[in-house]
């Protein structure tokens, strides 16, 4: 039983068990607190959401399912999603089928395409494709079974239906918001022998005589395709379907939330310092000269771009892989030396600046010097890449949600009057 519909409607049973004795045996364990300043500080570390897709323990790094993402970096994207909605990975059946689920689904309806040439034309890109997203939700299988009165049991089927329609169109928006975006012509057509990935590659019509930006974008779509429920495109399309939203106004809330400089904006920021660094120094400059242009970053109140992360506490493992394919595939681009003596020299001068409780290199450290390097230089497009990557983990974290039947978000909140009040009591 190796399709994915089957194997889920499997495993479902199952967790419903688990969770339903979990709540029952033990509902009024308390597993944690809140202090007044996590309350004001972002929730930062507070335990009150449920994501199986995903977990990154601060000291290794982000694992899927249960397999640590270095041993995922090989994998098609395809077989990542199947994991990451089923829990395991894909036999050659499996396989087979999620691939063949999003060929047949991939047609991005001819209206999607007149919303976006009716936007101005210098919109952010994010936008375009979170605005392509919500006008396709007309199509959501789920609104339309939810008003005919389906049991709350079989949510997750429709769910699953408008994911799959959602994720198979996402590279063919993606890269059609590319070439309308930055006048790179007319669309190009999705060639059904290639995976999800690679029709993505073809599609953007990069020039690929080696095969290597495939490979870069099917790396690319696994490393990026989840980090727990917490983050806040994670979180956001989690809040949102618990309004059981439908997947189209889901994702494309969560993907508003990738929009922001914090979160999956960082990626351009961080190339713009490398390209910076390149133009100061006309090439590579010596480690001397770096070190001194990272506290020169640092001391003008800038933090440096790619370092540093909210729970890591370890050189991110999705760096590592970008970092390992650079080095195989593009060693002498400057871009990438740059990056390279970067990751030498910054933990070193984090470290001595002492702020940072991370030091180390994030994933945006090295993904953007390699898009450049295959002549992607569209800073702005970058967090759309990341989005049809992060759509994965949002749409897997959505199917599971309604899976177990999750209940609509409702934190309380309170004033700081009444603050004041609980701290004076003590
Ligand atoms: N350069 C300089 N200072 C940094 C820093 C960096 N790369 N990373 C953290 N710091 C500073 C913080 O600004 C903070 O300073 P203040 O006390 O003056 O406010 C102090 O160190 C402590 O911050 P922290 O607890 O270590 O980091 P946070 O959890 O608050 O923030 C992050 C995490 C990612 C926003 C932060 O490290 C940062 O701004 N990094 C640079 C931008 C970046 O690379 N973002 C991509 C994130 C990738 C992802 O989310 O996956």
């Amino acid at each position: 039983m190796a399709r994915l519909k089957d194997k889920l409607a499997e495993k479902i049973q199952m967790w419903r068990e688990e969770i339903r004795s979990l709540v029952k045996e033990y509902g009024d364990r308390k597993i944690s607190e809140v202090t007044v300043k996590q309350a004001y500080g972002g929730m930062r570390g507070v335990k009150a959401l449920v994501c199986d897709t995903s977990v990154v323990p601060p000291d290794k790094g982000l694992i899927l399912r249960g397999i640590h993402i270095s041993e995922l970096k090989n994998k098609l994207p395809e077989e990542v999603l199947y994991l990451l909605i089923t829990g395991e990975l894909p036999d050659e059946e499996g396989l087979e089928d999620i691939k063949s689920e999003l060929n047949r689904r991939k047609e991005v309806p001819e209206y999607v395409w007149k919303v976006l040439e009716a936007m101005p034309k210098d919109s952010h890109p994010m936008a375009m494709f979170s605005l392509g997203i919500l006008s396709m939700e007309r199509e959501s299988v789920f609104r339309r079974e939810y008003t005919k009165g389906i049991k709350k049991t079989e949510y997750w089927e429709p769910t699953l239906e408008d994911c799959l329609n959602l994720l198979a169109r996402l590279p063919s928006l993606a890269a059609g918001i590319y070439r309308m975006r930055f006048d790179k012509g007319s669309r190009i057509d999705p060639d059904p022998n290639l995976d999800w990935a690679a029709n993505y590659a073809h599609m953007l019509g990069v020039p690929d005589p080696s095969g290597e930006f495939k490979n870069l974008m099917r790396l690319y779509m696994v490393l990026h395709s989840d980090h727990e429920g917490g983050n806040v495109s994670a979180h956001t399309c989690h809040c949102v379907g618990s309004a059981l939203s439908d997947a189209y106004y889901a994702v494309s809330a969560g993907l508003n939330g990738l929009a922001g400089p914090l979160h999956g904006l960082a990626n351009q920021e961080c190339l713009r310092w490398v390209i910076s660094i390149k133009e100061k120094f006309n090439g590579v400059p010596t480690e001397e000269q770096l070190r001194q242009f990272a506290w020169d970053t640092l001391n003008s109140g800038q933090v440096i771009p790619g370092y540093g992360h909210a729970v890591l506490r370890v050189t991110d493992p999705r760096f590592e892989a970008f970092h390992e394919f650079g080095k195989r595939v593009c060693p002498d681009d400057v871009y990438f030396r740059i990056v390279d003596l970067i990751f030498k020299v910054v933990p070193g001068v984090l470290k001595e600046q002492g702020k940072a409780k991370d030091p180390w290199p994030n994933v945006d450290a090295a993904s953007g010097c390699l898009l450049y390097h295959f002549g992607v230089t569209e800073f702005e497009y970058y967090t759309v890449l990341f989005g049809v990557s992060r759509a994965m983990g949002m749409c897997s974290q959505l199917i599971v949600s309604r899976a177990i039947g999750e209940a609509i978000e409702r934190p309380k909140s309170v004033t700081t009057e009444w603050i004041k009040q609980e701290v004076a009591k003590a």
